[in-house]
C-alpha cells in the first residue's frame, strides 16, 4: 500500500515537472520574437508555395497568416519553414518552429505518441490514384502488378500497401523523399501509378508534362483529415491556433468577408457579430490576445471559404469544388464551435 502511494507520488511529481518543461509559453515567445514561425510544405501548389521572390500563398499558409493577423494585427509576421514529409515532426518537436501547417493528416498515432497536438481540420481529404489515360485502366481494382509512386514519412504509403492487401492484388512500390522526386519519376513512366491525397493530386498534376495525358480514378481509399498542429504540453497556444482556424470558419457562417467587415461590424445588430469583432465579451482577452482578434483575421487573411476559394476553389488552377469542405449548413464537415 505505502509503496503504491509513493510510485503514485512520483509519478505526480514527474508529471508537475514534465508538464513545467513542456509548458513552455509559446504565445509569449512569439510576441517577443514579433513573428510566427510556420512549418509549411516545399511547395504544393494552392496549399503552400513560394513564388520567384519568396512570397508565399495557399490554403495551409493563409493559416499562418490568420494565425499572425489575430496576434501582430498584422499578416505578413511569418516566417515559413519549408518541410519534407518526413522532417516535419521533428521541426515541430524540437522548436524550429511553432506550428506545422502543411496538409497533415490527422492520425491517432501522431496525436497521441509524436508529443503533439492536431487543432483542427482545414481539409478534409481522401487519398486517389492517377494514371495515364493510355492505360485504359478505369478502376483502382483493375491495378493488379502496378508499380505505384509514393513519398517517404506519409500516410500515402501505408494506405497504399493496405488498399492492395485488402483487395489481395500485387503492386510494387517506389518511395521517394521529396515530392519533386515522386513526380518526376512518374511523369517518365518510372511508375504506372501516382497515389497520395487527392488535393495533392490536383496540384501535383500541374507539374506533369502533359496534365491532360492522366486522370485521377474514382476509387478515394482513405480518410486524410488535415490540419494544423502544436507541441502537447501548451494549452494556451493550443487555444489560440484551434481558435484561429474557429474564427475563420465562423466567420464565414456569419457571412464576414474581407471586403465587408468593416461595414457588418459598423451596421450590425447580430450579437454573434458583435462577439465576433470584439465589440461585446472580451473573448480575445481570454485567450492572451486583443478582442479584434478575430477580426483583424477577416479584415487581413479573409474567411474560410474566401481562402478556399483564392488558393484551391473552381476558379483557380487545381479547380477543387467545396464538397467535404463546405460549411455544415452546405452540405459539407466544416462546423465551428460557437464564439460566446
Ligand atoms: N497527408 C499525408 C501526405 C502529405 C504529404 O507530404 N504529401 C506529399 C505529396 S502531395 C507532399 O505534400 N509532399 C511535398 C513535400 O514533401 O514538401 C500525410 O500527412 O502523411
Amino acid at each position: 500500500m505505502i509503496k503504491k502511494f509513493s510510485t503514485a507520488l512520483l509519478g505526480a511529481v514527474a508529471a508537475v515537472g514534465l508538464a513545467s518543461a513542456a509548458s513552455a509559453g509559446t504565445l509569449d515567445d512569439v510576441k517577443a520574437k514579433g513573428f510566427v514561425q510556420c512549418g509549411s510544405n516545399t511547395g504544393l501548389a494552392g496549399f503552400a508555395i513560394p513564388d520567384a521572390s519568396g512570397n508565399w500563398t495557399g490554403l495551409d499558409v493563409d493559416f499562418c497568416r490568420a494565425v499572425a493577423a489575430a496576434i501582430f494585427n498584422d499578416a505578413t509576421k511569418v516566417k515559413f519553414t519549408p518541410l519534407s514529409a518526413k522532417d516535419r515532426f521533428t521541426a515541430l518537436q524540437s522548436g524550429e518552429i511553432d506550428l506545422l501547417s502543411r496538409n497533415t493528416t490527422w492520425t491517432m498515432s501522431r496525436d497521441t505518441s509524436l508529443g503533439l497536438k492536431f487543432a483542427g481540420v482545414n481539409y478534409y481529404d481522401g487519398q486517389g490514384f492517377m494514371i495515364r489515360k493510355s492505360l485504359g485502366v478505369t478502376s483502382a481494382l483493375q491495378l493488379a502488378g502496378a508499380s505505384v509512386c509514393t513519398q517517404t514519412g506519409t500516410t500515402t504509403e501505408l494506405n497504399v500497401a493496405d488498399f492492395f492487401r485488402a483487395n489481395n492484388l500485387k503492386y510494387e512500390v517506389v518511395t521517394f523523399e521529396k515530392s519533386d522526386e515522386v513526380v518526376k519519376a512518374y511523369d517518365a513512366g518510372r511508375c504506372d501509378v501516382f497515389t497520395t491525397d487527392a488535393s495533392g493530386l490536383y496540384a501535383e498534376r500541374l507539374k506533369l508534362t502533359n496534365p491532360d495525358d492522366h486522370v485521377v480514378l474514382p476509387e478515394i481509399i482513405s480518410k486524410e483529415p488535415l490540419g494544423p498542429l502544436v507541441r502537447q504540453g501548451d494549452d494556451s497556444w493550443f487555444n489560440v491556433v484551434k481558435w484561429v482556424h474557429y474564427a475563420m470558419i465562423n466567420a464565414e457562417e456569419l457571412g464576414l468577408t474581407k471586403a465587408n467587415v468593416d461595414e457588418k461590424m459598423k451596421s450590425t445588430t447580430n450579437p454573434e457579430i458583435k462577439r465576433f469583432v470584439g465589440a461585446e465579451g472580451k473573448f480575445g482577452e481570454g485567450i492572451g490576445l486583443s478582442n479584434a482578434w478575430a477580426y483583424q483575421i477577416v479584415k487581413l487573411v479573409g474567411n474560410y471559404g474566401e481562402s478556399f476559394e483564392a488558393n484551391v476553389g473552381v476558379n483557380t488552377r487545381l479547380k477543387i469544388a467545396r464538397g467535404q469542405n463546405a460549411l455544415w449548413t452546405k452540405g459539407g464537415l466544416q462546423y465551428a464551435p460557437p464564439i460566446r
